[in-house]
């Protein structure tokens, strides 16, 4: 059982749902964490999860993890809170410009609110290696950022506060830099797909982080503020496995062979020249990851060397890799929504059965519930059990909204056969199973049937 298995009786939960569509909100992914109660605004571009968001993001930041360590990479924790020193040292103190919250101690040091962490993980690797013999190092974290945004919009897509993944690697030389960089591409890629989601790695420019080697990995969506040019066959490419010891070149060749670029890095008349005509894609997409290669940019900066093989100290080469945790909340729920609620993909799923109970206080109806909710959870899934004394039709509309990829639902006529029926959010195809039947086909996922 994953250790944030953990099932609730929505009657001592907390799900405050809304009827009416939030004004403020201009995306669906907004209008819906708003509607099914996972965030709520505390000031622009800064909020609070619910706790029905906060498992969706648990869950994104759990398959995050789970790919990180197979890749190699390393968890640690720095904290939101840094010195001003260390970015006076790299340089980006001044360049980061109004984005930066800046916060002034009651010793009158100066302090922020980490955009980005590549100055404070070179100064713990300057401080703590010394030798190539300890590399490569790929160290992340997942940690709240804050990027004041002159509009932050869409929820929590740009937001202020946001929660990011993000690692860092070092390498002797370049070479083996490139080895680390591609481990990540590889990793986004399984990564985004087990969240249900296609990602498409794009060449992108390097903005304030710098170097010269960078991708996006977008997820297209109509509401989504990147413009990316591509040749539609790198969407159909297999996502590749996690065998990180064989040489990975082929395999990131087999998607950097095509055209696909973002808005920056376009050049028109290439596209043309380099893609026929029917296969020439202009999307629109959200940016849920970028991978970045800056080389000695931070290592020269902050004197972060490390003695080489023939004994001579040379700066090391970097990279640095994001992941839009928060984002990828907006972002699912963009990709796999209807009319009537969110969609969640299996693996992401705040709960993986919602259970509903149509008449509590009957006697059968509440027996059937409780078994089933005990060996659904027994069982390792995570159940949301409406036991609410409600209206049918609107715990029916609840479990729509908030998109669990099962309903069960049980009442009065089916208690009496033993008998629940089953529905399968994304279809809507409908089962009437015995418990037995019931609780196999709950135990896994319907992705699928989609
Ligand atoms: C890479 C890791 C970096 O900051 N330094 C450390 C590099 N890259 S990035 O592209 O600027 O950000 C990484 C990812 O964070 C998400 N993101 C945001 N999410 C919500 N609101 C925001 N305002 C925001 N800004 C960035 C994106 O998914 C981005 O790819």
């Amino acid at each position: 059982m994953s250790p944030i298995s953990q099932s609730h009786r929505m009657s001592n939960y907390f799900l405050p749902t809304l009827k009416e569509t939030p004004s403020e909100a201009q995306i669906v992914s907004h209008r819906l964490m708003l509607r099914a109660g996972m965030v709520r605004q505390s000031a622009a571009g800064i909020y609070s999860w619910l706790p029905l968001g906060l498992r969706a993001l648990r869950k994104i930041e759990a398959i995050v993890r789970d790919e990180q360590a197979k890749a190699g990479a390393i968890e640690m924790l720095m904290p939101t809170l840094q010195s001003a020193d260390i970015w006076r040292e790299s340089g980006r103190y001044e360049d980061y410009g109004k984005e930066m919250l800046r916060i002034t101690d009651r010793h009158g040091r100066d302090l922020l609110y980490g955009p980005t962490n590549e100055e404070l993980i070179t100064q713990i690797f300057r401080d703590n290696v010394v030798s190539y013999k300890d590399l490569p190092k790929n160290l992340y974290h997942i940690q709240w950022k804050f990027r004041d945004e002159i509009r932050p919009r869409f929820g929590v897509m740009r937001g202020r506060e946001f929660l990011m993944k993000d690692g860092y690697s070092f390498d002797v030389d370049e070479a083996s830099a490139r080895v680390s960089y591609y481990k990540m591409f590889i990793a986004y890629l399984r990564s985004f797909r087990r969240m249900g989601l296609k990602a498409m790695p794009v060449a992108a420019d390097t903005g304030p982080i710098g170097g010269e080697l960078s991708h996006e990995f977008i997820i297209l969506a109509d509401t989504g503020e990147s413009e990316v040019f591509c040749h539609s066959d790198i969407l159909n490419l297999p996502v590749p496995e996690a065998d990180y010891d064989g040489d990975l070149g082929p395999t990131i060749e087999s998607f950097t062979q095509y055209y696909a670029r973002s808005d920056e890095m376009h050049d028109a008349d290439m596209f043309a020249q380099q893609v026929p005509a029917e296969k020439q894609l202009t999307a629109r997409g959200i940016e849920v990851g970028h991978i970045f290669y800056f080389g000695q940019k931070y290592s020269t900066a902050m004197n972060a060397q490390v003695a080489g093989p023939d004994g001579k100290d040379t700066p090391v080469h970097g990279g640095s890799y994001g992941i839009g945790v928060s984002r990828l909340v907006g972002g699912i729920i963009e990709a796999s929504h209807d009319e009537d609620g969110i969609i969640w993909p299996w693996a992401v799923a705040p709960f993986h059965v919602g259970l509903i109970n149509l008449k509590p206080g009957h006697e059968g109806c509440d027996a059937l519930c409780e078994s089933l909710f005990e060996t659904l959870s027994q069982n390792g899934l995570d159940v949301l059990y409406d036991d609410r004394d409600d209206r049918a039709g609107a715990k029916f509309s609840t479990m729509d909204l908030i998109g669990l990829p099962w309903q069960a639902v049980i009442g009065p006529r089916g208690a009496e056969g033993g008998e629940v029926e089953i529905k399968n959010r994304a279809t809507g195809e409908k089962h009437v199973l015995v418990l037995d039947a019931a609780i196999a086909l709950l135990s896994s996922s319907p992705d699928s049937a989609k």
